[in-house]
Order: structure tokens, then sequence, then C-alpha cells
């Protein structure tokens, strides 16, 4: 939403396909949306807007629904399929012919498509495309998820406070929630969850009711829902019923006025998230209940407003919780028996894999695994085990490796990850930070995961290049070594921190730097030593039918391809395999020199990120360069200090010398 001024042949052909705005019809809240956007980007890239009017002529950019301009598609059968193929909320542009003029058409089925639509054009001027485009969004929920809480600190936030100013609101609405809205939309994000899923009972009570329907006006010209976190318990702490047992009828009345309260207010308002049983929070189990039968007494409160309830299966709990227990396996053990049992407007929630936002991880085994219930994916924005907004590392590679992961669940070639899904969440990283997302690069991530909620088979170097040409302008000569610096940027951090399928071996409860050396916290499965299993003899977690046998989660044709160490994907070998040291690595090293020269990629791709920013810097402006380059400098210190205290750590378990040339860590 940059709209920096256009100059010489690429102001002309802007100029040209927007000499004045036409949008027949009456105005509404998100046509208003539309053109004011359409002015203040046209305003920036020409200098001056063109005013909007009343008459189609030639040289119009025309917004037009069908209802709108019944003359739109009365006698052009071909725009009237391409516009019933795009549904409520796609769009298309074209330069075409209507009413015998020649305009630049912004045409969809609804308001809402057109107000994407008015930014898909923005997005093309501002970078010089002028292709016709047919878009329509795959999958229904694309939402963000704030982990903020109601004194806005942010969990796992790196960007600044929470933006939600819960204390001034409703009456102080600050006017970032609007460029909030303006942001999301022109991504299609159309839901949010404003509070955090480790939700507090004062969320539900009538003041907090008031100020999320402020907010919620303010996004809702948008197309964007609000919902709330819901914490299970909540009648029974704020002492309205004995009990928050999902069969009691007290607890189950208690809901629907809560609801019926909600709706009020809210007449669109989007539904609740869960996070029950997990990491002390309370839930159904506490009264031996299922998760199916917490999700549906929610479900049934919302149901007759249209309501949905999204129903967490990050679950872990500290029983069991022991050395040859697997974390990991405990989701798909509690969900997998309840398919089919959910209420049809319960979704279950799943991140991206069974543990927990690492660098890597193989997708989730509930991928695929239950065909009746309706799932989504949530991936983390916020880089909570990737260096926070210090480190660059531009996580669109990472989610088009989940989503492009084949199941082997359903007919023929099987489905990926991407076709199991109903929606989307994203952990958001955005917070009253100046750039919103803690570090320049990290808007990336939001606008990349934005893009591949809309469109789940988008390819992320497509988007990295998009969003390199909006942010920095379309010179070929600083998109080209930015989109290379967002390439390799998450599997430097990969190496650096945890190669070769290793995970979780970051500082404790921070989660910044490395660790790998705990095991003293109060439940195993915190500990490094848990996930890396490092010793005398070898490295890694079975997760095979010898070890904890989670592989068995997944369907028989991968479970029988991961097995074997020699056809697991090297970059899962310790994900799913104990190996010996000396076990040989199929480029010739073995599995201890194979570590060591991860580790040297790591550092080496780092350097190689910063020499690539610094040869950037004529190109760039003096406050973005900088900013950039000195979180550079910390990364490349913050890789050598995961080399070194990796290696050091795993020399000590180890007991293997270093290869020739290689110095000990001091
Ligand atoms: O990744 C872990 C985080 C917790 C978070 C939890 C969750 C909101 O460390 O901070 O709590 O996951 O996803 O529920």
């Amino acid at each position: 939403l940059r709209y920096r001024p256009l100059s010489g042949t690429a102001q002309t052909a802007v100029k040209a396909q927007a000499r004045g705005i036409v949008l027949p019809g009456a105005a509404t809240p998100t046509t208003n949306a539309a053109l004011a956007e359409l002015q203040r980007g046209l305003a920036g890239m020409l200098g001056k807007a063109p005013a909007p009017e009343a008459r189609i002529a030639d040289g119009s950019l025309l917004l037009a629904t069908p209802t709108r301009l019944p003359a739109l598609t009365a006698s052009d059968a071909a725009l009237r399929a391409d516009l019933a193929a795009l549904g409520e909320e796609g769009y298309l542009l074209r330069a075409t012919r209507v009413l015998g003029h020649k305009v630049t058409l912004i045409a969809a089925n609804s308001d809402i498509g057109l107000l994407y639509g008015a930014y898909a054009w923005l997005r093309g001027a501002a970078i010089g495309s002028t292709a016709s485009v047919s878009s329509a969004p795959k999958l229904q929920l694309r939402l963000l998820n704030h982990w903020d809480n109601l004194d806005r600190s942010v969990e796992r936030g790196y960007s600044g406070q929470s933006i939600w100013d819960w204390w001034g609101l409703p009456e102080i609405k600050d006017a970032r929630y609007t460029d909030y809205a303006r942001a999301n939309a022109s991504l299609g994000i159309n839901g949010t969850v404003l509070n955090n899923v480790n939700s507090k009972p004062e969320v539900l009570t009538a003041s907090f009711i008031a100020k999320t329907a402020a907010v919620a006006d303010i996004l809702r010209p948008y197309g964007i829902k609000v919902y709330l976190s819901a914490r299970f318990s909540t009648p029974l702490e704020l002492h309205e019923t004995s009990t928050a047992d999902p069969l009691a009828p007290e607890v189950r009345q208690w809901w629907k006025n809560k609801a019926d309260e909600i709706y009020k207010a809210i007449p669109d308002f989007g539904g609740f998230l869960v996070k029950a049983n997990s990491e002390g929070q309370p839930g159904p189990q506490d009264y031996h209940r299922t998760h199916a039968d917490g999700a549906n007494m929610l479900a049934a409160a919302v149901a007759p407003h249209k309501g949905i309830v999204m129903w967490r299966a990050f679950v872990y709990a500290p029983k069991g919780a022991h050395l040859d227990e697997d974390r990991a396996k405990q989701a798909y053990e509690e969900f997998k028996p309840l398919d089919g049992q959910f209420a049809a407007n319960v979704l279950v929630q799943v991140k991206n894999g069974a543990i927990d936002f690492q660098p890597r991880e193989p997708f989730h085994p509930l991928f695929g695994a239950m065909p009746k219930t309706p799932l989504m994916m949530e991936f983390q924005i916020t880089k909570e085990y990737l260096g926070y907004s210090t480190d660059l590392a531009y996580l669109g590679t990472m989610y088009e490796e989940t989503l492009e992961s084949d199941t082997r669940t359903g007919q023929g070639a099987g489905k990926t990850v991407a076709q199991t899904l109903s929606g989307m969440a994203g952990v958001a990283n955005i917070g009253s930070d100046r750039n919103w997302s803690g570090s320049h690069f990290d808007q990336a991530n939001w606008y990349a995961y934005g893009k591949l909620a809309w469109n789940p088979q988008a390819k992320a170097k497509d988007i990295a290049a998009e969003w390199a040409a909006l942010t920095f302008g379309p010179d070929q000569r600083v998109v080209r070594p930015i989109v290379d610096i967002m390439m390799v940027s998450r599997e430097a951090v990969v190496d650096y921190m945890t190669p070769l399928g290793l995970h979780h071996m970051m500082g404790t409860s921070h989660h910044h730097g490395p660790a790998p050396w705990v095991d003293n916290l109060e439940r195993p499965d915190w500990n490094p030593v848990y996930y890396h299993r490092a010793d005398r003899n070898g490295i890694g977690f079975n997760r095979t039918a010898s070890g904890s046998n989670a592989l068995s989660q997944y369907a028989p044709e991968i479970a029988r391809q991961y097995a074997d160490p020699r056809t697991t994907p090297e970059q899962l070998l310790l994900w799913f395999h104990h190996l010996p040291w000396d076990y040989a690595m199929p480029s010739g090293r073995t599995l201890w020199a194979e570590l060591l020269a991860r580790y040297d990629r790591g550092v080496a791709e780092t350097k190689a990120m910063q020499a690539r920013w610094s040869a950037l810097k004529p190109l760039i402006d003096a406050r973005r360069y900088a900013e950039v380059d000195q979180r550079l400098t910390r990364q490349v210190n913050n890789a050598i200090l995961w080399r070194d205290a990796c290696i050091a750590y795993f020399q000590s378990v180890s007991g293997l010398p270093l290869p020739p040339g290689v110095q000990a860590p001091a």
C-alpha cells in the first residue's frame, strides 16, 4: 500500500487506465472503501487522483457487479460465465469494452469482490503489470489469530504492544485499525481473532463485547469478521455457573445466552477459537468429556447465528510425558477417533507440524486423517522459534513446503495438505511498531501468509517477487537480489539452528538462542535433550516402529518410506531416526561431519545474505537499508552462536574429533 510516485511510461499507462472512476449503483461502506483506496493509490502514484464520475467513458476505470450494472453481462455471455465462476468473493480485471466504451474493468459479484479487485488492480499499477486477472479464494476462512492479551502484551510478539488498545476502546479508535483493515483486505484476509488463545474470562463480559463491537464496526466494510478466543471455564470463573462441564444444562444455557448477547452487539460475529486441555488451559477433559463434547456445546450456542467454533488440536498434557512417550503423537491420538463426531459448524485447527512451529517439521499427521471434519491450518507468522523479528527468515517457502506435501491419503496420487483444508489461520506478527511487524522483512511473512490463505497453491517465489517490488519498487536490480535473499533465508535458519530434522533445541521459555544441553525442566517434554537424544553413540528421535512409532500415524505409503533412513528425506532424518554418528550420509560424509557441514552452511548463507544486502546500499533508502543491515549483522552473530554452541555441546556428548581444519569453538 505504498503507492510510490510513478514516472515516464509507467505513469502514462496507469493514467490511461483511470481517466475517471465509475462505480454504478448506490454507495455502501465497502464501495466507499474501494473508491477511497483507488483515490489514495492513484493520488500517490500519479500525484492527483481522478474524480469519481457518473458516466462510463473511454478510459474509465469501471467497478461493476451484474446487479449494479445489468448491462455489464446482459449481452456478454462469456463475461457472465467468467463471473459466475468467481463466487461471492472473487474478482476479475480486464481491458474491455462496456456500453461501447474502452474501459478498464474491475468486476465481481459482490461489493467485497470489487474491493479485492481494486486492491489487485492497484498492485498491478504499482509494479507495472497490466495482465488480465481472474481470481477467487480457494479457502473460505482466511484468518489472523492475535495472541494479544488484554493488557496489550503479546504472547510471542516481537513488534511492540498489541495494536488493540482495549483500555481506550470503544470510544477511542486508533486510526491504525482502519489501516490494519486495509492491509488485510488487500490480501483477502476475511477474519481476525482479536485475543490470545490463552484467554481470559473478562473478554466475554459486557464491556469487552462493546469494545469488540467497536473494532468489528471498523473492520466490517473491509470484509473482515471478528472472532474471540474463549476460555472454556469462563462461566465458572465469572461465578455465573457452578461448573464448566459442557454437558451441564446450566453451562449450555449460559453459553447460549452469551452468544445471544454477543450477536446482539455484533450481528456478524464470526465465532470462537478455543485452546482447551493444552498447556494448563481448562477444557472438557476436566469433566471427563471429549474435545467433541466441548466443541459441540459451543457450536450449539453460536449455530443459530451462523457462527463457527475453531477448536485447536494443539494439545499436550504433562500426564505420561516421560522419555519413552512422544509428545508428537498426542494430537492425533486424541482427535483422530473423534472424526465424524463434531457438529457441522466446528473446524479443528491443526498446527502445521506435530511439535510446535519449529523451523522445519514434517506436516502434521492429522492432515488427511480426518476426512469427516473440516480442518484449518494454523501457521505461525510471528517467528517464535526462528529468531524473532531480529533474524530474517522468509516463511513463504516454509508454508509452501507444508501445503504442497502429499499426505498420500485420498485417491490416486493422494491429496496435498492444501487440498485437505477448509481454512487457514496465521498467528499474527502485527504490533504497534512503526513498521507493524518488528522488521521490514517480517511484513513479507504477513503478506505471504495472506496470499497463501487466498490461494494455497500460490508459489512462494512469486509472492516474494511481488512483495519486494511493491515494497522497494519494481527495479529488477533491487527485486532480484532481495528475492534471492528471501528464498534462501529460512533454510539458512534451519541450518544454523536445527539441521537434518533436529528440533526444539531453543532456549527455555523464551525460545531464542541455542540450548541443546537443557535436561532439567519440570516436564521432560520441554527439555531439548528429550528431542535430540544425543549420546556417545548417536543422535536423533526414533519415531519408527522400534521407537515411538509416531510414524504409524501417517498414511502407510509414507510410513513405509520413512521407516528406512535411506528413503527418509535428509531434511527430516533425525526427526524420525536415531542414528550412529558414523552413519554414512549420501554425501559420503559421516553423520557427524554432515552435521558440522550443515551448521557451517547456515553461517555461510547468513553471511552471504548480508553481503547481498550490502551491495544494494545505493539502491535502497538510507533508513530501511540501515535497519535491515543492523539486523543482518545481529543475525550473523546469532548464526555463529548457534553453530558454535551446538557443535561444542554435541562434541562434548559424542567425544568425536572435529574434522581437520575446524577449530573447537571457544
Ligand atoms: O508455541 C507454543 C507457545 C505458547 C503458545 C502455544 C500455543 C499461546 O510457546 O506461547 O501459547 O504454543 O500455541 O497454544
